[in-house]
């Protein structure tokens, strides 16, 4: 395979040169955190004052993790490292709580995110030739404009589509020829479902190649898209604190995402003891920004969880891989006791040749137990079968998820198009012993 790079230099330059600029980096990303009224305090309590007291490796793992709560605590600015004057966009994400987390960016800021999008974008083969349609929600969300200024970085002709608007999406496409989309794993199964009804086939599509992320989805959605449309799916990880898409992207070997190590240092930790895990053992990612001045951040605790790959992608690229999400710590449902991701429920339903491409999972109250249902769209010529098939389908699925999950829920099947659809990110999981009860379809 012909490995494209958009900056041969950093992307395969010798792991110790990288090792010795994140730590040339970290001082300075620590000097700039220093302006800043949280972290002049957080440094404080360690007895950290000025960038010297950071020598070695172990001198930064001295310092406290932060957390999304110490974030917002900071609302609106004390986590903001220069002066206003040379702010030029924020960001924001809005939590269950109300008050949102906020990033700002300098222009230099902003340049370094385009830079680490073009060569992301680059490293699945995408040219200059491309037309990249982007259906990510263009606004405070980070998953349109990041991408957007990637896309014009590297040349290729950028359709600032936005979210939403089916047909107006295979209007685009037909008629600009869009070579490359991006948009969410849930988006782009849903789109698929929509085209026979636009009479539109896959054939009559110029697509090439996906890029998917915002939210978890398992190996196989990956097959899934891929086989629908026939075209190559790569996953995309970012967070809005770290930027946002451009964080960690997939090269054209598909085999993790290569997170980049130049602009961001990696840990993993065990979520619970908060220690150190080797590389190759599952923990919580926390990062740190090495290349950002106007809201610096260090030692993040994203919640996700994932794994470094130890061994090297045949890509040549020295910065490390890391493992699809496999959920968030607080994605976790535990389940009369028993410890349940929802990616592993998805796993199974995405597997199955019977299943579309839209799921719920439900968990309520039945008594004093839990009550675990998943609800499974299917084709609709399942329901035009005899209700003993369906009664079959219904155990086989059962069987499945048992198998996987040690636990044997209750399986509804509903016909295509009768589970909700977001055109961001999707909401599957329903916690009603949390009062989650919104978008729940009638039952
Ligand atoms: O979702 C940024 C993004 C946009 C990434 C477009 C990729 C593509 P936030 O809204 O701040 O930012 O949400 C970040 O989404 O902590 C993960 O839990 C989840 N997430 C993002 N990418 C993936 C992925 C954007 N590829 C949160 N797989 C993160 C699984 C993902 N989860």
């Amino acid at each position: 395979m012909q490995v494209r790079y958009w900056d041969r230099e950093v992307e395969t330059q010798d792991r110790e040169s990288l090792e010795e600029k994140q730590l040339e980096d970290l001082r300075v990303t620590v000097a700039v955190a220093l302006n800043t009224p949280f972290y002049r305090k957080r440094l404080a309590s360690v007895g950290m004052q000025s960038a010297e007291d950071i020598r070695t490796m172990e001198d930064f793992y001295k310092i406290p993790l932060t957390s999304k709560d110490d974030l917002r605590d900071a609302f609106p600015y004390d986590m903001l490292a220069v002066p206003l004057e040379q702010v030029v966009r924020l960001h924001a994400s809005s939590g269950t709580t109300g008050i949102p987390t906020v990033i700002y960016h300098t222009r230099g800021d902003l340049e370094g995110w385009t830079e680490l999008a073009a060569r992301s974008m680059t490293a699945t083969g995408m040219t200059r030739s491309d037309v990249f349609q982007n259906m990510m929600t263009y606004g405070l969300f980070t998953g349109g404009l990041g991408l957007h200024y990637g896309g014009e970085h590297i040349g290729s002709l950028v359709i600032p589509a936005s979210s939403g608007n089916t047909k107006r999406q295979f209007k685009l496409m037909k008629d600009f020829g869009t070579t490359v989309v991006h948009a969410t794993p849930s988006y782009l199964l849903h789109l698929h479902g929509k085209l026979g009804g636009e009479g539109i086939s896959t054939a009559d599509l110029a697509l090439k190649k996906a890029f998917v992320g915002a939210e978890p989805h398992s190996e196989n959605v990956r097959k899934k898209i891929e086989d629908l449309f026939g075209i190559d799916v790569y996953n995309s990880y970012g967070l809005s604190e770290m930027n946002g898409p451009g964080v960690a992207f997939e090269c054209e070997y598909k085999n993790g995402m290569h997170l980049w190590e130049d602009a961001y240092i990696m840990e993993i930790i065990d979520p619970v003891t908060l220690e150190d895990r080797e590389d190759g053992a599952g923990g919580e990612l926390i990062l740190t920004t090495l290349k950002r001045t106007a809201t610096p951040i260090l030692r993040y605790r994203t919640r996700d969880l994932t794994s470094i790959y130890p061994d090297e992608c045949p890509c040549g690229r020295v910065h490390r891989r890391i493992s699809r999400i496999k959920g968030r710590t607080d994605d976790l449902l535990i389940i009369n006791g028993v410890n349940v991701f929802p990616s592993q429920i998805e796993e199974v339903i995405m597997k199955m040749p019977e299943s579309g491409t839209n799921y719920q999972i439900l968990v309520e109250k039945s008594g004093a137990l839990d009550k675990l249902t998943v609800k499974v769209e299917v084709g609709s010529q399942v329901f035009s079968d005899d209700a003993r098939d369906l009664n079959a389908l219904i155990e086989r699925v059962k069987d499945n998820l048992k198998a996987s999950i040690s636990i044997s829920p209750a399986v509804e099947l509903h016909e295509h198009g009768c589970l909700p659809v977001y055109e961001g990110k999707a909401k599957r999981v329903f916690d009603l012993r949390n009062g989650d009860a919104d978008d729940i379809i009638k039952r």
